[in-house]
């Protein structure tokens, strides 16, 4: 049979086969191999009844998440509070280039409108993101339309409203959700696994929240495409391995010097390219040692 791996719990697998969901384990000659198969695979996979499968084979995947562990996703809808915590587009850019990279299209949403008082810098991040070409989505209803026959995956920081934005989407699945505890305004990681859920003629995945992105993105050619406007405005600098750092005739800093990429994007690629220098730099000095 072939069915999706819908959750993964404790080495048990809940598969999903037209309309019915098996129990699974792996097939133990998958752990030797180093194969694990994560929710959103496909699988073809043999049970006798709904409580005792086994996967036999996982089918090719179009991309992998990391964190969260999740396969085979057509888009992500990053959801980033507007207050609680405050909206902050250094970690938005981390989680676009970290997509960009993935080829997984992104939604950006902003959660929890009702708790900011002044819009107007919101709405000034939200023209510098549109125009990019990323949905830039303040309310549920302008959500829906972008859910339909795909599979989504909801990713941001604990505590932002993943679950509750699932909930208000969908009622009947009624996830848990936490309450904001300490004065950092960090929540406590309410959701545990990531699942994927049948909401509005598509697939959402609610996942848990972390507090700390994984760097990927490890090369300077691979950050300057994960920026597409920086990317857009790099095919005229003087030099096709530019930096956009110190290089001449770089249309890049142009660019960011007359406002035409927004200086918050230009920093924000610096600070990652500096990043992955000095990961370079750690790396080596490591290699050295030994
Ligand atoms: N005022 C307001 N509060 C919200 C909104 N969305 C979520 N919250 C609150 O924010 C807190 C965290 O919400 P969750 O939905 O549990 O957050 P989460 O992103 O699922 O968090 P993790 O599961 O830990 O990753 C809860 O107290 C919610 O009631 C919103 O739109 N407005
Ligand atoms: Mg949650
Ligand atoms: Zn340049």
């Amino acid at each position: 049979m072939r069915g999706k791996i819908i959750q993964a719990l404790a080495g048990f697998y809940d598969v999903e086969c037209e309309g019915v969901i098996y129990r699974t384990r792996a097939r133990g000659n998958f752990r030797k191999k180093g194969k694990t198969p994560y929710v959103g695979d496909l699988v073809e996979f043999s049970a006798e009844n709904p409580q005792e499968g086994y996967i036999l084979a996982i089918h090719e995947r179009k991309n992998a998440l990391v964190r969260p562990p999740i396969v085979n996703v057509d888009q992500a809808v990053v959801i980033m509070s507007a207050r609680e915590p405050d909206f902050n587009a250094n970690l938005l850019d981390r989680f676009l280039v970290l997509l960009e990279y993935k080829d997984i299209h992104p939604i950006i949403y902003i959660s929890k409108m009702d708790l900011l008082e002044d819009e107007e810098v919101l709405l000034a991040y939200a023209a510098v993101y549109e125009a990019m070409g990323y949905p830039f989505i303040t309310q549920m209803s302008d959500l829906l339309p972008y859910l339909k026959d795909k599979i989504t995956v909801f990713m941001g920081q604990t505590g932002v409203g993943k679950s509750t934005l699932l909930n208000k989407i969908a009622p009947d699945l009624a996830l848990e959700t936490g309450e904001i505890s300490d004065s950092l305004g960090r929540g406590r990681h309410t959701t545990r696994m990531v699942k994927l859920y049948h909401v509005h003629g598509g697939l959402i995945a609610d996942t848990p929240g972390f507090s700390a992105l994984d760097y990927e993105v490890k090369t300077a050619p691979d950050l300057n495409s994960a920026f597409v406007d920086i990317e857009k405005v790099s095919a005229n600098c003087k030099f096709r391995s530019c930096t956009h750092t110190h290089e001449p005739a770089c249309a890049v800093k142009s660019a960011a010097e007359a406002g035409e990429i927004a200086a918050f994007r230009y920093d924000d690629y610096l600070q990652l390219l500096s990043e992955i220098e000095n990961r370079r730099e750690t790396y080596k000095k490591v290699l050295k040692r030994k």
